[in-house]
């Protein structure tokens, strides 16, 4: 029934590339997630958990932040849902046997897939400075160690808190507590590698960092585009919603370099035309752009919609913008409109890799919609001209009055479950001031104001000695961030590496002088306190909170919540001191009701929390421009932009590289070997490049190759070994994995404003292996 870990790490020599599949999930989507579900649950345990993520009375999938539709399918779990719960619910375990067999040195001799699959961290353990081994050591004496090394720093500002998206919101509250009593907003998390830009782009125009629509604007609208973003992989259940509009008409645009299989076509397993059938063709149009490119198709299709503008206002028929909205709530046309005449259709064009037929045709069906929705993520954040890039999607949308009305809106899809909520708690490096002043006047504290580092701040301050203590509540930091050579000899110059984490990952064996490993409940587990079993809540990627249980037994007795590793370090390191925070600490670990009850008074709509979540399917959080076409920006109304217009700009013989998500991966965590819907199987070393690329480069297809990053800064970053593969997408723009090529993304490349690093842009040249 359920198998042990795999033996060997991934053996790259079995790659084998089939032709890209056409329709994603479907079948073969439920046969896939059950196999892995037995592999590591077993039958009982699969079904009981199986059959409970997103339901009403059960918990929160671990995977990604879409939302749940209100009526529930039995089991409303897709393939990379049961993937994430079997990751976690496994009963494979990492015992303090393990640590005393294998070496620090051993273990890291290993992959990421390796790692990960040998199963739940089950104690506290200690690397000793200069040890070779990880030692079991108790929950008091970790804390210990924690706090006194806390308290050993010359500032506060020497220590940096990560926190990855996973965490509740009740533990993120009080961490962020914790953070800031201690004096520092050293909070970096893994939203500043994420979505930062969409944030950064949409409080500066629209005035709050969140998407403007529910899963009732996607049914009604009539236009959706999804921008740089891979859901058949990543947000599987969108595509049940994709359907759904499309069944009430919606016309879906896809743009994206390459022609990932959910876009094109999907079956749904939840429906019976979907197992028969030959599923839903999603996509009306696939624009086929270049990477880096959707700044000046968005600019195109502004000005395209100002030309349909002028004809129909020129032949006396109505105007194609919405004059009513954009005279009662929106700034800046005119210098927008003058930016739309000064842009150049040729220039345009050569960005985009697109015709002016192409985008001419995208703009008519703009034209025609009375209710526009734009879908992103990581294709559209992760490049230097992301935040231009967004804010020129908002000014398109802003022409015709798309936000704050049915069917129409802004959405950017998140990407870790409670990365929305674990913002919307204060984890940031720079909350605003109301939300500091909120704080202090509830614990009775003066938390500290200037800004802290973001997470590539915070990989240089250690880089140059000014961090020296490194704490994470979850994520794996050293894989999931840029540059990695320079990341983690930065890492490894701190005195003290900290993770509070449920499964093994390198960030454990990159370390400071001393690290510890403090193993957590995941979501599914069950969390018993003193006063019984607690709930905690999340916020999904719509704004909709609501209350997450684990039912199942916890992997061993010994590990402690989230919560409870927050409060009973934070007990140890305040110990009665008059200027932190004023909290009972065990009082919120044993009832997390009274977390809630502070979270209330601090954090806006949050009034009668517990009240609300108690209802099935919880609250949706207020949002002005979604509301009510309110815009709490500096001009009090919803900001046009002016951006000048970048592109990516390759040297001869050059190729930009995307790096991207397998269908068996969730961000570091690898879950098998096969990118099924790409047709790459059994390994990951791979790099897509377009046929016409590899021909003229003079590199046979299936050759190995390595990949040299180049860089302003002169460094040169390799990684080594990867097969090239012939693959659709358009000339001068490869794709390989994360994080096997983080190695590749320089720490200085970020996007302008928001800083995140630059992963779907990075100047490369190829390197035939043997040539060396
Ligand atoms: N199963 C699974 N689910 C996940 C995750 C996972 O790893 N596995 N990760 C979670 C997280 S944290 C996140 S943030 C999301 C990520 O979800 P995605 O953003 O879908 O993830 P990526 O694999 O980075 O894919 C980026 C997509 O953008 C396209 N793209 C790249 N550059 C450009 C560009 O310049 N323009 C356009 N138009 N398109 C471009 C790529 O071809 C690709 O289709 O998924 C979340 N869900
Ligand atoms: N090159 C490149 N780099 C990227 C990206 C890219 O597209 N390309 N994407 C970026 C993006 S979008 C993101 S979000 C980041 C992801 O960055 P992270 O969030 O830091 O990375 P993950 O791989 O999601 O973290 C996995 C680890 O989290 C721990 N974990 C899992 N569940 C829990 C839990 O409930 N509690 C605790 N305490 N720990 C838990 C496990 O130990 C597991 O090993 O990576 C970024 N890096
Ligand atoms: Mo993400």
């Amino acid at each position: 029934m359920t198998s042990g870990p795999p033996e060997h790490d991934i053996d790259e020599a079995n790659l084998t590339v089939e032709a890209p599949k056409r329709t994603a999930v479907g079948i073969p989507a439920i046969y896939h997630a059950l196999k892995i579900s037995l592999k590591q649950m077993g039958a009982k345990r699969s079904a009981e958990t199986l059959l409970r993520v997103n339901q009403k009375d059960g918990f929160d999938c671990p995977g990604c932040a879409w939302p749940e539709a209100d009526k529930r399918h039995v089991a409303e779990f897709c393939e990379n849902g049961a993937k994430a719960v079997a990751e976690e619910a496994t009963v494979r375990k990492v015992t303090p046997e393990f640590f005393a067999r294998h070496s620090v040195a051993e273990l890291l001799s290993h992959d990421d897939y390796w790692l990960g699959q040998q199963g739940r961290l089950t104690e506290p353990m200690l690397l000793e400075a200069g040890g070779t081994h990880y030692r079991p050591v108790g929950w008091d004496e970790a804390f210990d160690i924690v706090a006194e090394e806390l308290k050993s720093l010359a500032s506060p500002d020497e220590a940096v808190f990560y926190t990855s998206g996973r965490t509740s919101n009740e533990a993120a509250f009080l961490y962020q507590l914790l953070v800031r009593g201690f004096g520092t907003n050293n909070l970096p998390d893994c939203s500043n590698m994420c979505h930062e830009s969409s944030g950064s782009a949409l409080t500066e125009t629209i005035g709050i960092g969140k998407g403007s629509v529910s899963l009732e604007d996607l049914k009604h609208a009539e236009l959706i585009l999804i921008a740089g973003q891979n859901p058949g992989t990543n947000h599987p259940r969108m595509l049940t919603a994709l359907e759904n509009a499309k069944k009430h008409g919606a016309t879906i645009v896809a743009i994206n370099p390459l022609p990932e299989a959910g876009l094109i076509r999907f079956e749904n397993p939840q429906t019976p035309r979907g197992i028969i059938g030959n599923g839903t063709a999603i996509a009306d149009d696939f624009l086929q752009i270049k990477l880096g490119g959707d700044q000046a198709l968005f600019l195109g299709l502004g000005k395209f919609l100002l030309e349909a503008n002028d004809d129909a206002v020129a032949a006396g028929e109505e105007g194609v913008f919405d004059t009513q909205f954009i005279d009662a709530h929106t700034h800046g046309l005119d210098d927008y409109l003058a930016e739309l005449r000064n842009a150049d259709w040729d220039e345009i064009v050569s960005a985009t890799g697109l015709t002016r037929q192409q985008i001419a045709a995208t703009g008519r069906r703009l034209q025609a919609s009375k209710s526009t929705i734009v879908c992103w993520a990581m294709g559209l954040t992760q490049h230097k001209n992301s935040v231009p890039t967004l804010r020129e999607i908002v000014n398109v949308l802003l022409l015709q009055g798309n936000i704050g009305k049915p069917g129409a809106g802004l959405c950017p899809v998140r990407g870790h479950s409670n990365v929305q909520g674990d913002r919307t708690m204060g984890i940031f490096e720079r909350m605003p001031a109301s939300f500091h002043d909120t704080l202090d006047a509830e614990f009775g504290f003066h938390s500290p104001r200037g800004h802290g580092y973001d997470t590539v701040n915070a990989i240089r301050a250690m880089r140059d000695g000014t961090v020296k203590f490194f704490m994470a509540m979850g994520g794996n930091f050293v894989r999931a961030t840029p540059d990695s050579e320079v990341t983690e000899a930065a890492l490894r110059s701190t005195t003290m590496t900290v993770q509070v984490s449920t499964k093994l990952n390198k960030s454990h064996l990159i370390t400071g002088r001393r690290a510890l490993i403090l193993p957590t409940l995941g979501r599914t587990d069950k969390d018993t306190q003193a006063t019984g079993e607690q709930r905690v809540t999340v916020e999904d990627s719509m704004s909709a909170v609501h209350a997450s249980r684990g039912r199942l037994k916890p992997p061993s007795e010994e590990l402690l919540s989230e919560v409870s590793i927050v409060s009973r370090l934070a007990a140890r390191l305040f110990d009665g001191r008059a200027d932190a925070p004023q909290l009972d600490w065990a009082a919120c670990e044993a009832d997390y009701t009274q977390i809630r009850k502070h979270i209330e008074r601090v954090v806006p709509g949050f009034e009668r929390f517990e009240e609300k979540i108690a209802r099935p399917g919880g609250f949706v959080l207020p949002h002005g421009p979604r509301d009510g076409r309110r815009f709490p920006t500096a001009t009090g109304k919803a900001n046009f932009t002016v951006n000048e217009l970048y592109y990516p700009k390759l040297p001869a013989g050059r190729l930009l590289l995307q790096t991207i998500r397998s269908h068996d991966q969730f961000n570091t965590t690898i879950y098998g070997t096969d990118d099924r819907y790409r047709g790459i199987k059994a390994a990951r070393r791979v790099v897509m490049v377009n046929p016409d690329d590899l021909a003229e480069l003079g590199i046979g297809d299936g050759e190995t190759v390595d990949l040299v990053s180049e860089f302003s800064d002169g460094l040169a970053r390799r990684a080594e070994k990867f097969r090239a593969v012939a693959y659709s997408t358009p000339r001068g723009c490869a794709a390989a994995y994360y994080p096997e090529t983080n190695v590749l993304v320089p720490l200085d490349s970020v996007a302008d404003i928001s800083g995140t690093p630059t992963s779907k842009s990075v100047v490369i040249r190829l390197e035939k292996t043997s040539n060396r």
